[in-house]
This record gives structure tokens, sequence and C-alpha cells, in this order.
């Protein structure tokens, strides 16, 4: 990893204007966390029948507003702040031309709060308008031409973004011709690499199918076509979520625990692997599809399980990183070197309890992969367990972390309250762990998803401790500490900005133990990497889409065959 930033100047100091767009991105994000949770509590108390303050009918607006906001807008604009603080740090320069930065923060922003005004809409019932489509958004449910325009605006957004990623890449490539790619960078360059292969699918899918057939130029659509496109792009996208969060382990970490990486190849590696596996896999969300043919679900299956490689080989070597660490403080003996950990510190113990939960979501995610079992728990509450896990703690849980070590350098004021940070970052943990543990057990007596009502009073000993109603009570607990967890969060953000500006608050990233001299040089072999990721794809996708388009049609049955 490059150790850029070598003096005491932080990266507000060194690149201010990068530093304004960073804030703007991570701004808007935890807007978009406050409107989420909002959403999330309100639909907590009223699926658990504590508190019902909407109607039930609105109830799919709720979950639509909630899915959105949090994993395509927190996440999302995150993840575009953090790359490029993440990109100008590691190469050391500014980017190329800052309008074009700014015009595409502009067209995420304008695109999204078109998406969340055609959404909410559908609480005014004299506005014509409704998107309640879920986070999802694929056929039959179809919204207003407004939601998918939004979308649209705001993926060219982040397709803008790479391209100026690549493009002050390449800049710095002409001026360094022979060094490696800094590993922070190439992190970058791999997962938007993912990102362009993976959405392209979507926006096929939006600008050929959905919006067209919105706006009435279309009578119909191929549902299982428009599914297997989204789908093509939704398993990626949870990647996509995922990768800020790594590279947040991997390369901030180990420095918050006093150490380094432990080895830069092996995280190369990991990110490789993403790409080359992310999108073949997007199958394994339609196993109960009945238009696709199981041969090919096997296929899905089993480039999932090799998936998993690139996370365990994460959980080794950011724990290995996280033990130099402790070691170089002082720590001995096989767990004592626990105790010789920074446990005060938000960003760290944030980090670690997220990782510590991923490991459970993993899990859980095996369980999902498993073409069987899979018929157990597809579209009961286990799933909304699965991924609160994943993307609502191991992403949301580390990104929170992350800000509370990265705002300091992006804008030179130290956090409000490193206390109520810590306390925050426990009581997400200890909500998350009640919450979508009851979430999986839920789904495994067969409460469904995505019902606003789901009347199980009387099955299974109700006030037992593991029935229904017990669970729900532990559900609506969890979602309220949630909440709660948020509000501090985000109140101890706003106090920070208006903490007075200080010097001395720079924290250079150390390099690794084993660096990018040790990795082989094919690895920073971008063109082979998606010459090999396209080719997988087209195996695992060619012929299930031409089956599912020539039994069913390009637009629907009878049309367009
Ligand atoms: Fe998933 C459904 C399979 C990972 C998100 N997933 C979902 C949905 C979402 C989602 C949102 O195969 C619902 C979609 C919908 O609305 O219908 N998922 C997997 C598998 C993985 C996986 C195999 N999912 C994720 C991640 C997500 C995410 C990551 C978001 C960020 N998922 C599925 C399947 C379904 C599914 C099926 C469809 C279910 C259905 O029927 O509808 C794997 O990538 C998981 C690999 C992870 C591990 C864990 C490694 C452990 C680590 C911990 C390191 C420790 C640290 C510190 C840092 C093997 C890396 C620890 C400290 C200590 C002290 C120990
Ligand atoms: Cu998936």
């Amino acid at each position: 990893m490059s150790t850029a930033i070598e003096s005491e100047q932080t990266f507000v100091d060194k690149f201010p204007d990068e530093a304004r767009v960073v804030r703007a991105a991570f701004l808007s994000s935890f807007f978009a966390l406050l409107l989420g949770a909002i959403f999330g509590i309100i639909q907590t108390l009223h699926r658990t029948d504590v508190a019902r303050i909407i109607p039930s009918t609105d109830y799919y607006t709720v979950l639509t507003a909630h899915g959105v906001f949090m994993v395509i807008s927190f996440t999302i604009f995150f993840l575009v702040g953090l790359f490029t603080w993440a990109l100008t740090r590691s190469l050391d320069r500014p980017l190329l031309n800052i309008k074009i930065t700014w015009t595409w923060y502009g067209l995420m922003a304008t695109g999204m709060t078109l998406t969340g005004i055609s959404i909410l809409a559908g609480f005014v019932d004299s506005i014509d308008m409704s998107a309640d489509v879920l986070y999802t958004f694929y056929a039959p449910l179809q919204a207003h031409p407004l939601f998918y325009a939004g979308l649209t605006v705001f993926i060219v957004g982040t397709w803008i973004a790479g391209a100026d990623w690549f493009r002050t890449f390449l800049a710095w490539r002409r001026e360094h011709p022979d060094e490696r790619i800094p590993l922070q960078t190439f992190m970058v360059l791999t997962t938007m690499t993912m990102w362009y292969i993976a959405s392209s699918a979507v926006a096929a899918s939006v600008l050929l199918f959905l919006l067209p057939w919105s706006l009435g130029f279309i009578d119909q659509v191929n549902p299982t076509l428009t599914r297997t496109l989204f789908w093509f792009f939704g398993h990626p996208v949870v990647y996509f979520w995922l990768m800020p969060a790594y590279m947040l382990w991997y390369t901030v970490l180990p420095k918050i625990a006093g150490g380094r990486l432990f080895s830069d190849p092996l995280a190369r590696v990991v990110f490789v692997l993403f790409v080359l596996l992310s999108t073949p896999v997007g199958i394994h969300h339609q196993y109960l599809d009945p238009g696709i043919a199981e041969g090919f679900k096997f296929i899905s299956m089993t480039n999932t399980m090799f998936l998993l490689l690139p996370s365990l080989l994460t959980a080794f070597t950011v724990v290995a990183s996280v033990e130099y660490g402790a070691r170089q403080r002082g720590g001995t003996g096989l767990l004592g070197w626990l105790t010789n950990l920074p446990w005060r510190k938000p960003e760290f113990t944030g980090m670690m309890l997220a990782g510590l939960m991923f490991a459970a979501g993993g899990f859980s995610g095996m369980v999902n992969a498993g073409m069987n079992i899979n018929y157990l728990i597809h579209n009961t509450l286990w799933v909304p367990g699965h991924f609160h896990l994943t993307v609502g703690t191991a992403v949301a849980l580390t990104m929170m972390a992350g800000t509370y070590w990265i705002w300091p350098q992006i804008s030179n004021k130290p956090i409000y309250s490193s206390q109520i940070g810590l306390f925050q970052v426990v009581l997400w943990f200890i909500g998350m762990a009640l919450m979508s543990n009851a979430m999986h057990a839920q789904g495994l007596l067969g409460v469904p998803r995505r019902t606003a009502e789901p009347e199980y009073s009387g099955f299974d000993y109700p006030t037992m401790f593991g029935g229904f109603e017990e669970l729900n009570i532990q559900i609506a607990i969890g979602g309220t500490l949630l909440f709660v967890s948020t509000i501090l969060f985000l109140g101890n953000l706003v106090l920070t900005m208006g903490n007075p500006k200080v010097s001395g608050l720079a924290e250079p990233l150390p390099s690794p133990v084993s660096g990018a001299e040790d990795a082989p040089q094919v690895l920073d072999n971008l063109r082979l990497w998606v010459g090999i990721a396209l080719t997988l794809v087209v195996l695992a996708y060619a012929l299930p889409i031409a089956a599912i388009i020539n039994r069913g049609g390009l637009l629907g049955p009878g049309v367009g065959t």
C-alpha cells in the first residue's frame, strides 16, 4: 500500500477539493440513512403489531422506501465518497477534473431525489404516482416512469464516477509507468470493473423493458426475463456494498489495531476473485423460479460455493492483521492478545463487531445458497435476517465505524464524542443480534417476508420462548435499538460538524507486512480478469436467457418471439 500522505497533513489539507466531494457524498449517504431508519422503525413496529401508525395499505410504500434509501442510496453514496478518498489518497494525486467529479455527484443526487419523490408520492392519495415495487423492482410490479428514470440517472452517475477514477489512474500510470497499482486504487478499479459488468444487465432491463412498459410504449414484458436480468445485477450489487467495507477492513482496520495489513497480495487475490465470480451466480436468487432449468441452477450453486472463498480468505487475513497489531502492542498468548486491542475506540470495535456478525451472515448465506435447503427458507423472514447481518451490519456498521476514523481526516474536526460512538456501535450489535436472530428463527417457522400483517397468532405456543410472538418482541426491541443507534450516530456527526477545526489529526496508513512487491504482476492485469469474468458470465447466462426468451418471448407470451 502506498504510504502516500507521510507528512502531518490530513487528507483535507492536501486535497481540499476532493475532500469537499467526499463530505458531500457522505452527507447524502447519511441523509438516506436517516430516511431509511425512520421507515425501518415504522415497519418493524407494524409487522410485529406493536404500533401501527400507517394503514397496512401503505406497507409496501414504507418497505420500498426503507429498502431503496438504505441499500441503494446510503450504501452507494458512501461508496463513492470512500472511493474518491481512497483513490486520491493512494495515488497521491488530485482527480483530473473536479468539475467532472461534481457532475457525477450531481447526477447521482438528482437521480436519487427523483426516485425518492416517486416512492414518497405513494403516501399522498391525491397524487397519481406510485412506485411500490420494492428495492428489487422487477416485473410484474410496475412503478411510475419517474422511479426508473431517476434510477437510470443515478446509475449513469456511478458510471461517470468510475470513468473519473479510471482516467485519474491512467494519468498516474503515465507518471509512474513502473510502479505497482497502489492497493486502495486496485480495490477501486476492480470493484468498478465488477460494477460495469453487473449494472449493464439492470440498465438493459430498465431501458429496454421496464421504462417503455411503464410509459405505455409496450403492453407487456416477460417477467422471468426481467427477474433474471435483475438478479444478474442483484447478486453482484451485494458485493458492491461489501467492497467498501472490505477496503476499510483491509487498509484501515489493521492501522487502528496498531499493526499493518498482513498480506497485500492476498487482498489483491480476493478482489480479483470478486471480479471473476460475483456475476455468474445470480440465479441462486431464482432457485424457486419455474422458468429456469435445474441444471442452470446447479451451475449457479457451484459458482456460489466457489465465491465463498474470497470472504473466507478475508476472514483469515483481517483477523491475522488484527492479531499482528495486538502483538505489536504487547499482546501474548493464544487468545490473550485480544485484550491488547483498542476496544475503547468506536472505529475499531464497530468494525470488529461488524466482522463478527458477518461470520454469522456468511453462514446463513451458505444455507441460502444450497439449492435444496433454499426451498425451506426462500421468501421467509430468514432472508431479511440474512441480509440485515450482511448489508445491514457487516456493511452498515463498518461504514459508521469507518466514519469515526475518516471524518476527522476529511474535515480536520475531531469526533464530538468517542464514548457516544462506542455506545452506538455496541447498541447496533445488540439490536441486530436480537432482530436478525429472531428473523432467522421466524423464517424457520415459515413466517413470510414482505407481509404487513403476518398472522401467526395461536401458532406454535405463541408466548413460549422461541414462539412466534416472543420472537416478534425480540424483533421489535432489536429494531428499536437499531433506530436509537442510528440517531446517536447521526447526532454525534452533526455535533462533530459543529466542532472547531484543529490540526494534528493526520493518521497515515502504514505499508503491509507483505507488500505489493510480493504480489505476482499478473494480478494487476485488469484486462485479463475482465476477459475471464465476461467468459464466465456468458457461460452462466447465455443459455438460460436464450431459453427464457425462446419460451416466453422477448416481450412476454405471444409477442416478440
Ligand atoms: Fe446474500 C439473499 C447467498 C453474502 C445480501 N443476500 C440476499 C439478499 C440480500 C443479500 C440483500 O444463495 C436478499 C435479496 C432479496 O431481497 O431477495 N449471500 C449469499 C452467499 C453469500 C452472501 C453465499 N448477501 C451477502 C452479502 C450481502 C448479501 C455480503 C450484502 C452485503 N444471499 C444468498 C442467497 C440468497 C441471498 C442464496 C437468496 C435467498 C433467497 O432464497 O431469496 C456469501 O458471500 C457469504 C460469504 C461470507 C462468509 C463469511 C466470512 C467471514 C468474515 C468475517 C471476518 C471477521 C472479522 C473480524 C473481520 C463466508 C469475512 C472478526 C472478529 C472476530 C473477533 C472473529
Ligand atoms: Cu446473492
